[in-house]
């Protein structure tokens, strides 16, 4: 018996309408089908005026002038502190580090609490699942300190081996650093039982929220997180902004990342002081705009709902297993809809993920096709590439259906 088909939890229609680039033609009657949100997602209304009026009426530098634009800019860039700050449930907006991306927040506690609190023969525990982002930053400094990297390995179904946690946890490590959401199979990991463990175990933990946060709540108060990084432009914001939040004691303690202007209290010509959290991670004139635009972002968000979001994407996920499963010859990567969110990729028999790219972009459908910058896990399950399709608020039950017949015009194309 054919299953009924769902429908959209959220006003798909109405919230394309906040989005411009989603009305427009790829080619001459081609209408974009965007499904690349894990990559970045697309940006609505309320976050590019928010921009555009930032530059038509206040731009100027902050923490500095004294006139009536700096103060307004000032005003503009500390509000988006703490609208993001309470987002995550941050104690303090003072623990909210602007940085460029998630993989400049992961840089920056590498190469800060990093360098100054390990020492050859530490234990890093990171898993199989990791984006390059939350990888290469601790080889280098594994390959700088004579550090110990070692990996919770990823099963078959996607999901990390608890048990292969249990016994690293042995090896007494100093941190635990790990995606809360897997950007290639979509799998939720149990955030909250990872940490618990780690801390029991005496290590901090860094997750990785670049994957979660834009599309589920997250409080980093229950989660117990000692540092959560993640990226603007990943949750409706601009690019060139990102997120480190950190426990107050130990951002407090760990030394400067960049050194220059608006990260001093006092500079002598061999000698400087440095300024308090957060002030002392933000060297030079940042990135005012897109913070402004990634404040308007967490709004818009919170205006339509993290839980209803979520919802909308379990609807979609689940769909989407249920229909690219039945299509002869495709193999979906990572577990069953319930414990994933709205990633799912594939890869079809006898044909090149980015040849399958490609024929979906001459239909208007906008995928990713290659490792998505996780090598290790591509490896890992055996296959060169896959390509994947992602799906965000805005994205509807029709926007699947055109996926589905768009992959079996790539099985007609290859005679499949
Ligand atoms: N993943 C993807 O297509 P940046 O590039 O710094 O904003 O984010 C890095 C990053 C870190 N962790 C995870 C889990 C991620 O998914 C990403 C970015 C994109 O999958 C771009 S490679």
């Amino acid at each position: 018996m054919e299953s009924l088909k769902p429908t959209d939890v959220l006003d798909i229609e109405r919230i394309k309408t906040d989005f411009p680039i989603l009305a427009r033609e790829v080619r001459p009657g081609v209408k974009l089908v965007y499904l690349d949100s894990t990559a970045t997602t697309q940006k609505p209304v309320q976050v590019i005026t928010s921009m555009d009026e930032y530059y038509r009426r206040t731009n100027a530098n902050i923490h500095r002038g004294i006139h009536v634009l700096a103060e307004e800019a000032t005003a503009l860039y500390e509000e988006a502190r703490i609208t993001v700050a309470k987002f995550i449930n941050a104690p303090t907006a003072r623990q909210i580090i602007f940085t460029r991306n998630t993989t400049e927040s992961i840089n920056l506690v590498s190469r800060t609490w990093g360098r100054a609190n390990l020492n050859p023969g530490d234990v890093i525990i990171l898993t199989e699942m990791e984006h390059h982002s939350n990888l290469v930053p601790w080889q280098i400094l594994a390959a700088e300190k004579n550090l110990q990297l070692e990996f919770i390995s990823v099963d078959p179904q996607g999901y990390l081996d608890l048990d292969v946690y249990r016994s690293l946890l042995d090896l007494n490590p100093r941190l635990v650093a790990f995606t809360q959401m897997s950007n290639v199979l979509g799998t939720i990991n149990p955030a909250m039982e990872i940490t618990q463990m780690a801390h029991d175990s005496g290590a901090i933990v860094l997750i990785d929220g670049a994957q979660s946060v834009p599309h589920f709540p997250v409080d980093v108060q229950t989660l117990d997180a000692d540092f959560l990084v993640f990226s603007g432009h990943k949750m409706c914001g601009p690019t060139g902004v990102g997120v480190l939040y950190g426990r107050k004691d130990l951002l407090e303690e760990m030394p400067p990342f960049l050194g220059g202007g608006d990260m001093i209290k006092r500079v002598q010509l061999r000698s400087y002081i440095p300024s308090s959290i957060p002030y002392k991670f933000e060297a030079g004139t940042p990135a005012i705009a897109e913070a402004i635009g990634l404040g308007a972002a967490v709004d818009y968000l919170q205006q339509i709902g993290l839980d209803a979001i979520a919802a909308q994407e379990q609807v979609l996920v689940d769909y989407a297993l249920e229909r690219l499963t039945e299509i002869p010859g495709v193999t979906v990567y990572g577990p069953e809809a319930k414990d994933r969110g709205g990633v799912t990729a594939f890869n079809l028999d006898g044909v090149h993920a980015h040849d399958v790219a490609q024929i979906l972009d001459g239909d208007g459908i906008a995928v990713r096709a290659g490792h998505h910058c996780a090598m290790p896990l591509h490896d890992k399950f055996n296959i060169p590439a896959s390509t994947r399709a992602s799906y965000y608020l805005y994205n509807s039950i029709e926007d699947l259906d055109k996926l589905v017949d768009s992959i079996y015009m790539v099985k007609r194309i290859f005679r499949l």
